[in-house]
């Protein structure tokens, strides 16, 4: 038997369909302009996102720290969510390749509100380091998946906009936030100046992830994406493979959300954890093993040997994710494994 794996929605596969696309796709040397598929892959999500330009790179940590660095001076000041991937995820990339420094703020499952953000913008003093940026992430990977309030975002961006900052929003799954609020990702994208996105997180995609923003921004981009190494060649192939997941793996996130909240409502019944359904948005699902008399890895380790993977995050968390690769039997089959492990309550 195989195991069942909710470790991350990074994790999916390309079906037979998307592996079909990819054979089939055009290519040419994306390095001179020059691959079809990849610029049609650009076009297509500048236009889902309302940007005037987008660009192609191999990861979404490489689309994060490309839009900090092009929006950045060495010794500026990036505010950004305590909890956020580019300050705890992506091997503090920011600092080595912009130089710039992070002012934290903790939010509330990731989301923060305009008057803190407020309050951390540096006044005009040289003593101080220049505030340039804000990031925000929606949804917000160690919030539990929390999608953004649209007006949150709103708010931010008036209040950013009337200090001349800019804003960047790392949308790795702004997929999901778009399905689960039945917002278009256009909505989001308008209160951010350059925003990320995934196409292999929970799609299906082998690899891929864009910056979108204006042109003259994305020119920078372009010239900063040569400068880290991620110019790459004749990657149709794989863009062939974004193209596909959007247009057929978008809509099916719903059964993602609703597996997710199965899975959580499911998750009560068990001796040790804690965990509130109500706080599952998405596809991420957080639950406190603090209870249970074992720490978050010893839970994982007892897990896989019923062929459940999850993925411990600290001594008291884990977390579990669901995606293209994971059924509604298999969230069954899951809950009997925590029901073997932890026994009911
Ligand atoms: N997140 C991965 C791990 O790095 C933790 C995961 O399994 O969730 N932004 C957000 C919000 C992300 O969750 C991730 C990946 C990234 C950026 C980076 O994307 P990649 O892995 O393509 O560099």
């Amino acid at each position: 038997m195989d195991f069942i794996d909710l470790r991350s929605d990074t994790v999916t596969k390309p079906t037979p369909a998307m592996r079909k696309a990819m054979a089939e796709a055009e290519v040419g040397d994306d390095v001179f302009g020059e691959d079809p598929t990849v610029n049609a892959l650009q076009e297509k999500v500048a236009r889902i996102l309302g940007k005037e330009s987008a660009i192609f790179v191999p990861s979404g940590t490489m689309a994060n720290q490309l839009a900090i660095k092009s929006h950045t001076q060495p010794g500026d000041e990036v505010i950004i969510e305590a909890t956020s991937h580019p300050y705890n995820f992506e091997g503090g990339a920011a600092a080595a390749l912009s130089g710039i420094q992070f002012y934290c703020l903790k939010g509330v499952r990731g989301i923060l509100d305009v008057s803190q953000i407020e309050e951390a913008i540096r006044p005009e003093d040289h003593h101080f380091p220049i505030t340039r940026l804000i990031c925000l992430e929606n949804t917000h990977n160690r919030g539990g998946g929390s999608v953004y309030p649209i007006e949150k975002m709103a708010a931010i961006h008036r209040l950013v906009k009337s200090k001349n900052l800019q804003l960047h929003l790392d949308g790795a799954r702004l997929w999901n936030a778009s399905i689960a609020k039945g917002t278009d990702p256009k909505e989001y994208a308008q209160w951010a100046d350059s925003v990320s996105v995934c196409l292999s997180k929970g799609l299906g995609a082998p690899i891929g992830s864009l910056v979108a923003g204006s042109k003259t921004f994305i020119d920078r981009v372009h010239r900063f994406r040569k400068m880290f190494g991620g110019g790459m060649r004749q990657v149709g192939i794989i863009a062939a493979a974004g193209i596909y997941a959007l247009d057929h793996h978008i809509e099916r996130l719903k059964k993602d959300h609703e597996n997710a909240k199965r899975l959580a409502v499911g998750l009560q019944k068990f001796k040790g954890l804690s965990i509130d359904p109500e706080h599952v948005e998405t596809n991420i699902v957080i639950v406190d093993v603090l209870n249970t008399g074992m720490i978050a890895s010893q839970v994982t380790e007892a897990m896989k040997k019923e062929r459940v993977l999850t993925h411990a995050f600290g001594r008291t968390q884990i977390r579990l994710v669901t995606h293209l690769g994971v059924s509604g039997e298999d969230i069954e089959v899951a809950l009997g494994g925590f029901e073997k492990v932890l026994g009911k309550k």
